[in-house]
C-alpha cells in the first residue's frame, strides 16, 4: 500500500556522517576527482587551454582557478598533483592558478575574487610581465600565473599550458531521512523506479558512496539505498521530483534520505 511521506523525523548533520570519507574534521566534502584540503576541494585538469578558458572550465564546476594564497595550499598541490599528472613527474610542473594581473599591471589579484594578502611564492626574476625568456617581445605580457614546483611566474594569458587546478569550497550538506506513516523507513520498490531513478541499481560499498553518486550528478537531491539478503548495497539516485512522490515504506534494510544544501 502507498502511503505519502508525513514526516520526516530525523536530521543528520551529515559531516558525521562524511567523516567516513574524509579525515579533515572541518565539514564538507568534495565531490569525485576533487581533493579536500582546508576548507576547500582541490582538482586537476589536464587539457591544455589558455588562462581564460581554463577559468571558464572551472566556472562550468561551479569552482574558479585555484587561490593559492598559503605555502601549505601550494605544498599541498606539489605533492598531490606533481607525481600524478602526465608531464610533472620529473618536470616543472606547470599549470595555471587564479593570480592575475589583467585588469591593471602589477595589481595582482585572484580570480576567484579572493582578496589579495600580499602571499606570492614568485619565482626569481618574476613577476616580470614577459612570458618565458627576456629574449621574447615585450609586449608579449605575461598577466596570468603559472605555478611550478617551485614558485610562480606571470605568463602570457593566451599560451596553452597543458594543466590547471580549479578549487571550489567544500560542501556542507545536512540530510533528512524519510519516513513512512507507520513510522519505518520509507523507500521505492524497484518497479516504482523507472520514471524517477536518474541512475539506478549502482552497487555501492557504503551509504556513503550512495551521497557521494547523488551530489556528483547534477539534480540529484534524493537517493536511497537498498540491501539484498546477501547485504549486497545497491545504490538508487532520485530526481528531485521524488520527493514529491507516493513511496512505500517498510522496507527492511532500504533508506532513502533527501540531501538539503
Ligand atoms: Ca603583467
Ligand atoms: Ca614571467
Amino acid at each position: 500500500m502507498k502511503i505519502m511521506i508525513i514526516t520526516i523525523t530525523s536530521m543528520i548533520i551529515f559531516t558525521l556522517v562524511t567523516s567516513l570519507v574524509s579525515s579533515s574534521t572541518d565539514g564538507g566534502v568534495c565531490p569525485d576527482l576533487w581533493h579536500p584540503f582546508g576548507r576547500k576541494c582541490y582538482r586537476l585538469f589536464e587539457n591544455p587551454l589558455n588562462w581564460f578558458d581554463s577559468l571558464e572550465v572551472c566556472k562550468d564546476n561551479l569552482a574558479s582557478l585555484a587561490t593559492v594564497n598559503t605555502e601549505e595550499k601550494h605544498k599541498f598541490i606539489v605533492e598531490k598533483y606533481c607525481s600524478s599528472s602526465s608531464n610533472s613527474s620529473s618536470g616543472p610542473c606547470e599549470r595555471w592558478i587564479g593570480f592575475n594581473d589583467i585588469d591593471v599591471e602589477d595589481v595582482w589579484q585572484w580570480a576567484s575574487g579572493a582578496k589579495n594578502d600580499g602571499f606570492n611564492m614568485w619565482g626569481p626574476s618574476e613577476p616580470n610581465d614577459r612570458d618565458g625568456t627576456v629574449s621574447e617581445p615585450y609586449t608579449n605580457h605575461g598577466d596570468c600565473a603559472a605555478m611550478f614546483r617551485r614558485g610562480w611566474s606571470d605568463r602570457n594569458c593566451f599560451a596553452q599550458l597543458n594543466e590547471y587546478i580549479c578549487e571550489k569550497e567544500r560542501n556542507m550538506y545536512i540530510l533528512k531521512r524519510v519516513y513512512g506513516r507507520n513510522g519505518s523507513p520509507a523507500c521505492l520498490k524497484e518497479t516504482e523506479l523507472a520514471d524517477l531513478t536518474l541512475r539506478s541499481s549502482t552497487t555501492v560499498r557504503s551509504r556513503v558512496d550512495c551521497f557521494r553518486l547523488c551530489i556528483s550528478i547534477e539534480h540529484c537531491t534524493v537517493f536511497q539505498v537498498r540491501s539484498d539478503s546477501k547485504n549486497a548495497l545497491t545504490c538508487d539516485v532520485l530526481l528531485s521530483e521524488a520527493k514529491h512522490a507516493q513511496y512505500d515504506s517498510g522496507h527492511d534494510g532500504c533508506d532513502m534520505f533527501i540531501i538539503n544544501i
